[in-house]
């Protein structure tokens, strides 16, 4: 830990949840380093990195794990899960069964962190991309009362959107259900 995330008061920790090339590496390291990379290198083990945020005047250091989606590398998902704050659920617009796929993470995460017990954001990423497959009736009918997200944002990791403000309003729902934040 250096000088800066030492000051920092709190401590939260994220998880990035979805299935295999969503495109979770590329929302961190978008929102870490402000690079993004157009090969896939797939994510093998646990990836964790940091990010200081000012929310309110509050310093606030986030640790953000990034996980491998690929299925046949689900052994480390007790430590990706262990104690985290909030949660980014990711899927790819281009590409509607890593929607069902969600489902999968979010009984994961009930099971061992409690059902809704942390806040989460549902979050389609790729909307840089023009072959959008998304039934936005079901999105909304279902998915959306499934999963109580805090929000249901479109981000692009390539295009930098919506990235920030993704990784802002999980930590300001995280601060306010923690009683951090009033208002
Ligand atoms: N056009 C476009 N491509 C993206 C975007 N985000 C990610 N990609 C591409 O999608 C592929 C997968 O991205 P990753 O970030 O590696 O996906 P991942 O979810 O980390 O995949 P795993 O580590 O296997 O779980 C890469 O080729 C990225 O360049 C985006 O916003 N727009
Ligand atoms: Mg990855």
């Amino acid at each position: 830990m250096n000088y800066e995330e030492q000051k920092a008061k709190y401590h939260l920790k994220i998880i990035v949840c979805g299935a295999g090339a969503v495109g979770k590496t590329s929302i961190v390291r978008r929102y870490v380093e402000d690079k993004f990379e157009f090969n896939y290198l797939l994510t093998v083990g646990l990836d964790p990195s940091n990010r200081r945020i000012e929310v309110d005047g509050i310093q606030v250091n986030l640790v953000i794990f990034d996980v491998a989606g690929q299925k046949r590398f689900q052994t480390l998902r007790d430590v990706f899960f262990r104690k985290a704050n909030g949660a980014l659920l990711v899927f790819d617009l281009t590409r509607p069964e890593t929607l069902d796929e969600l489902y999968e993470w979010k009984i994961q995460i009930d099971n061992r962190l409690g059902k809704d017990r942390i806040p989460a954001i549902l979050v389609g990423n790729k909307s840089d991309l023009e072959d959008i497959q998304i039934d936005y009736g079901l999105l909304e009918d279902k998915v959306i009362p499934d999963f109580k997200p805090v929000i249901y944002l479109e981000t692009s990791a390539y295009q930098d959107k919506n990235i920030r403000d993704t990784f802002l309003i999980l930590t300001e729902a995280i601060l306010r259900r923690q009683g951090i934040l009033t208002e």
